[in-house]
């Protein structure tokens, strides 16, 4: 696991310009429920505002049903496997007339083709967001560029957000009916 490194060369910089702020450090923990709400312990040692936060988020695998919504193949032209696509990250937020007045923020794994049980291991950044939801989407790609959506999952409260961090590099698994979906949040960079 990456180690966070906050603290830097803070402690030297201030012995040399002892007038010079240096920044309060950050509150020590040895688990969790030592922190904040909206906190977390990183590596057991200090607390972490969870929110403005960058993470690195994996998407590890994805399982659905062998069928697709019809209960017929998922690709009906050439009676095969989804071609799958996952897409994560924080969703827009619209106003009353549906103008966007916060853009999403997404991510997407590659398209695998003709399988039920895509393997990706990849992902990409996403900064959580007080107030924010975050999503993810399982699509299957079709041959003329667009995606048909299969599935997904939204957390939408902070406190959903604050319990995903603070299992950060663990895999978590997440399903509904015979849809499921294994990803990992790691440390920011
Ligand atoms: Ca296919």
């Amino acid at each position: 696991m990456r180690r966070f490194d906050l603290l830097r060369s803070c402690g030297v910089l201030a012995a040399g310009l002892a007038l010079v702020g240096c920044p309060e450090p950050p509150p020590p923990c040895a688990t969790h429920d030592d922190c904040g709400e909206l906190q977390f312990c990183a590596d057991e040692t200090f607390c972490l505002d969870v929110f403005d936060r960058t993470y690195d988020i994996t998407m590890v695998e994805a399982t659905v049903p062998a069928t697709g919504t019809t209960g017929g193949p998922w690709d009906p032209e050439d009676s095969s496997d989804p071609d799958m696509i996952a897409v994560f990250g924080i969703p827009a937020v619209f106003d009353e007339n549906d103008e966007i007045v916060e853009p999403e923020e997404a991510v997407q794994t590659s398209v695998l083709d003709d399988t039920t049980n895509p393997m990706w291991n990849e992902g990409g950044e996403v900064t959580f967001r007080q107030g924010r939801a975050f999503t993810i989407n399982l699509f299957d790609f079709e041959g003329d560029g667009t995606a048909t959506f299969m599935g997904g999952w939204i957390w939408e409260t902070d406190e959903a957000l604050v319990q995903l961090v603070r299992q950060l590099g663990e895999d978590q698994i997440v399903g509904s009916g015979s849809f499921s979906t294994t990803f990992r949040i790691d440390p920011p960079r």
